[in-house]
């Protein structure tokens, strides 16, 4: 790779020592680095997405006529329970994670994240709990009880076999996965800004993965614990959510749902950040009214953690209860009001650039107001009571969750991808895709509103001709048609631009943040010069003769640590190498994890092989121990 323009080539040279990973397959196995490990957990989630799609396809298929007899009632139940399953768990959370461990390093001026070897092991873990997902559903043995298998059904009398211990396993790798992301974003974003980043000049897209990483936290935990306590109930015996021994069935989904709910402001948080990202690029001008948008993500974030019960408006509650969650269901809108409001009011002061960014953006807008005002029909009590587990509820969480994730990431991919590969994908294919994806949505997903108000129930494998349900999922499956077209267009776009796409340069779009400073795609070490920070739009407010930091050791990797609020220099840190103990830590979690399905003895077996890859990942290496005589002397 050649050096950026202005960058010494000793000093390139150099860098490139110390910071590239090796070359081959040992390389890529080894690597800890954010951007391979980003680039790969993107593509991976996205296949992910792909499988997702499958099986939606497949049912759309299914539900095409009245009494088809495509797919049976044990496969169906399979596949929306693996949809949904893979579409929350193995998609938008951690392609959102992801794109923060790409990116994140790149706009706070990073070399890395802070615990590249934590990154490494994530990515791993994820990919296990991931393919062993997709082999139990090839092999018939998938789960089936839905995305949030509720007990009793996911209890030990009612799903014997090993479907629903492979479910709570799937979401265990997943819970670690997107910990551990949690806690490299957190600290990335708190320690290793470059000077003058102080918080109040963090790009908003930061501040968005910052309040997604707190979230993560909160709300991870509880799901993990649902999920032991389900795996302790089928597998040795206890009765926590068994009500005729003194456990409570109900607990179960106080549980999930104080996870779940946070779970899609998870995927919603970050998608907001783009957003706003690629709303000041093509309007060239940063977003009105930053303070108000920092609060306001902040405040969704909390929000999110008070509306859970909105989801068990029919298990009988207490009715002050109810209306307490209605209100703040209603309340949740106000932020995000407010957000879009200080986008229009920069699109409205700006001229806006209508690239294919842009447009999904756009689109964004309007898919997601519509998934927005059902979720407020749905937030009052008496609605709920009539639309709950039929249809108008898979409308409405394919529009928010469609529109308020999807959307923003297919922007953000035409905005980053020029950055990750150096070329730009094509306009021109990129409108097609915009206009089918479009369409194609809303045509899928806005009929499903209706067969829901007619009464047609969710999660049912097929229906009576006379329901007259026919005809609106008919138009449903030609709408999933269409989305598909327009995702294989996107595929085509992706592979073409990787070998003809446009030449990217440093900044195609002239935008203002710290990532577009560096050669697309970035180095090994990312910037050759730390930058130092002069204002909220970095590089639109760089001095012509910009001040960088300089002093760092190019002979061993090293990174710089900032103070939390100014980020002001604080002291040196010597960075970790690269190595293969992450991936054998996860495949040893996997072996602990996967075992555990299938026997108690599952946790004295998996330990073994655990404890001895934690002691090597510890293990100081020769090269750890020269670099410290080194630091020592220079000390
Ligand atoms: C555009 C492509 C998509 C299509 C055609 C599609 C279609 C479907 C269908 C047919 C169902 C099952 C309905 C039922 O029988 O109850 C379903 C359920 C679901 N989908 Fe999608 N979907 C798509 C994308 C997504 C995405 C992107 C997400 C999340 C980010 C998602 C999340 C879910 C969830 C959580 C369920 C509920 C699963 C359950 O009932 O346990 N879907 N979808
Ligand atoms: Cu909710």
């Amino acid at each position: 790779m050649t050096p950026a323009v202005g960058v010494d080539p000793g000093e390139h040279a150099a860098l490139e020592r110390v910071w590239r990973d090796r070359t081959g397959l040992w390389g890529w196995l080894t690597s800890t680095e954010h951007k391979s490990i980003g680039k790969r957990y993107i593509i991976t989630a996205f296949v992910f997405f792909l499988l997702g799609g499958l099986n939606a396809g497949l049912m759309r298929a299914q539900l095409a006529r009245p009494e088809n007899g495509l797919i049976g009632p044990d496969r169906y139940n399979q596949l929306f329970t693996v949809h949904g399953t893979t579409m929350m768990f193995l998609f938008a959370v951690p392609i959102m994670t992801a794109m923060g461990l790409y990116f994140v390093p790149l706009m706070v001026g990073a070399r890395n994240v802070a615990f590249p070897r934590l990154n490494a092991y994530g990515y791993w873990v994820y990919l296990i709990g991931g393919t062993f997902l997709y082999v139990q559903l090839l092999l018939n043995t998938g789960p089936d009880t839905g995305w949030f298998s509720y007990v009793p059904l996911a209890g030990p009398g009612f799903s014997p076999g090993k479907r629903v211990d492979t479910w709570a396993q799937t979401v265990t790798f997943t819970e670690i996965a997107a910990l551990v992301g949690a806690v490299e974003l957190i600290v990335t974003i708190f320690k290793n800004r470059a000077p003058g980043m102080s918080l109040n000049r963090m790009p908003l897209f930061v501040w968005a993965m910052l309040v997604m990483a707190f979230m993560i936290l909160f709300a991870m935990p509880w799901v993990a614990s649902a999920t032991l306590f389900l795996a302790m109930d089928r597998l040795i015996g206890t009765h926590l959510f068994n009500p005729a021994e003194g456990g409570d069935a109900l607990l179960w989904q106080h549980l999930f749902w104080f996870f779940g709910h946070p779970e899609v402001y998870i995927i919603f948080v970050p998608a907001l950040g783009m957003v706003s990202e690629i709303v000041s690029t093509f309007t060239r001008r940063p977003v009105f009214g930053y303070p108000a948008m920092v609060l306001s993500l902040i405040t969704t974030g909390f929000l999110s953690f008070s509306l859970w019960v909105h989801h068990m408006f029919v298990t009988g509650i207490p009715e002050l209860g109810s209306s307490f969650f209605t209100a703040a269901s209603f309340m949740i809108a106000i932020p995000t009001g407010i957000q879009i409001f200080c986008w229009i009011a920069t699109i409205w002061a700006g001229r806006p650039r209508l690239t294919v960014p842009f447009l999904f953006i756009l689109g964004f807008v309007v898919t997601f107001m519509i998934g927005g005002f059902s979720g407020v029909m749905i937030a009052s009590v008496p609605y709920d009571q009539q639309a709950h587990d039929t249809y108008f509820i898979v409308a409405h969480l394919h529009y928010v969750l469609l529109g308020g994730g999807v959307f923003p990431l297919f922007g953000a991919f035409y905005f980053w991808y020029p950055k990750i590969t150096g070329r730009l994908l094509s306009e021109r294919l990129g409108r097609w895709h915009f206009a089918l994806w479009f369409i194609g949505v809303n045509l899928t997903f806005f009929p499903m509103h209706l067969l829901g108000l007619r009464g047609m129930p969710r999660r049912v494998y097929t229906y009576l001709p006379e329901t007259g349900w026919g005809p609106l999922n008919l138009l449903a499956t030609i709408g999933a048609v269409i989305v598909v077209l327009s995702v294989v267009l996107f595929l085509v776009n992706v592979a073409l631009s990787r070998w003809k796409g446009s030449e990217a340069g440093e900044n195609p779009w002239d935008a203002p943040t710290l990532e577009w400073g560096t050669t697309s795609p970035p180095p090994s070490y990312n910037f050759a010069y730390v930058p130092v920070v002069e204002g909220r739009s970095a590089l639109w407010d760089r001095s012509p003769d910009h001040p960088v930091v300089t002093g760092l050791r190019t002979d061993m990797r090293e990174v710089l640590v900032t103070t939390l609020l100014d980020a002001e220099p604080d002291h040196r840190h010597r960075h970790p190498q690269s190595t293969v103990w992450p991936l054998l830590t996860a495949l040893s979690t996997g072996v602990l994890f996967i075992t555990l399905v299938y026997t108690p003895w599952g946790l004295v077996i998996g330990i073994v092989p655990l404890t001895i890859s934690f002691i090597g990942w510890g293990w100081p290496t020769e090269r750890d121990h020269q670099e410290q005589l080194r630091e020592e002397a220079a000390a």
